[in-house]
């Protein structure tokens, strides 16, 4: 238990944002025969979209109602003290002028050319003593270059994660899609060595690896299943959960777990010495839904309630 991680030991309850240009489907992709597949981030693959149908798509994407402000006030009310939002998910789509491909919120959508949501999230928490960080996906489905031995996409990988740490400084990295046959275990130790000298002080999770918790600062383990039984001494580790069905915003998962539900999440959590990462999943137009924002709120609430916020 280093000073760097102290932070993050202390912060316990952070928001994870699923934020795409998957959320311009609104997770239904209607196929020729008229027959509906559903989804959500996952819905390219999943839905087998064609990729000059997701292209075309992510063209007319716009989420003019994305309010950094906003979210990082719902996180604030909720008691959270850190966000780590998905810069780039598994369809290769990134979040932030990238130089490195056209496949980006402001080169390839109809969002206003102006803005940088990493940027307007990045500026608001700070302002709200909320801590930085962004989830990275090493799957990319639309990089060509992850065919054969990737060594093209490893470099392009690295060219993404230096910009996102010298623009943004996000304090911890979350990696995921990890599990491919061309990403090894030294890949990871490298990719973290890189990307501790850029930022000493990053926290970076085990997914960086092969999911050994050596590999990374701390576990995540998924859905609050496999949590460890009781505090494990030196071991850190955050459970991630959705707040309804889906990581990504889908307009038919609509059943919001309630607020008492995350609360005994939460305190599961907590009192095993880990951090509760509880996600949301902005619209198509960029807002969290209602019903999410809602038992947010009521969490909020609670901690107040019991003098912990
Ligand atoms: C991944 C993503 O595929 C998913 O879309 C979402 O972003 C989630 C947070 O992470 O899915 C996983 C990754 C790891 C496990 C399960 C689902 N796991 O280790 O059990």
């Amino acid at each position: 238990t280093s000073p760097r991680t102290q932070w993050w030991r202390d912060a316990k309850f952070g928001m994870f944002i699923h934020f795409g240009t998957y959320a311009y489907w609104g997770g239904e992709y209607t196929r020729k025969d008229g027959t509906v597949c559903q989804d959500a981030e996952w819905i390219q693959l999943r839905c087998e979209i064609p990729w000059a149908e997701y292209e075309a798509g992510a063209k007319k994407f716009n989420p003019a109602k994305f309010d950094a402000g906003a979210i990082t006030q719902l996180a604030k009310d909720a008691g959270q003290r850190y966000v780590v939002f998905t810069a780039k998910h598994h369809d290769g789509y990134a979040m932030w002028p990238t130089k490195t491909n056209k496949w980006n919120l402001r080169d390839h959508s109809s969002f206003d050319r102006n803005r940088d949501v990493l940027a307007e999230l990045k500026r608001e928490a700070d302002k709200k003593d909320i801590r930085f960080g962004l989830y990275y996906s090493i799957t990319d489905w639309h990089d060509p270059g992850t065919a054969g031995d990737a060594a093209a996409y490893k470099k392009t990988m690295r060219e993404q994660l230096t910009e996102l740490v010298r623009n943004y400084h996000p304090a911890t990295l979350w990696f995921d899609g990890h599990a491919r046959e061309w990403w090894t275990l030294k890949d990871g130790e490298d990719l973290q060595d890189y990307l501790r000298k850029l930022d000493p002080n990053l926290i970076i999770n085990d997914r960086v690896g092969k999911s050994r918790f050596v590999d990374g600062d701390h576990e995540t383990p998924e859905r609050h299943q496999n949590i460890p039984a009781a505090p494990i001494e030196g071991t850190l580790w955050e459970s991630c959960v959705t707040t309804s069905n889906r990581w990504g915003w889908a307009r038919y998962d609509t059943a919001f777990k309630p607020a008492s539900q995350l609360t005994r999440f939460l305190t599961d959590i907590v009192g095993r010495d880990g951090n509760l990462l509880q996600n949301v999943g902005p619209d198509n137009t960029g807002v969290i839904p209602e019903g999410a924002a809602n038992s947010l709120r009521g969490v909020g609430d609670w901690l107040r309630a019991n003098g912990q916020h």
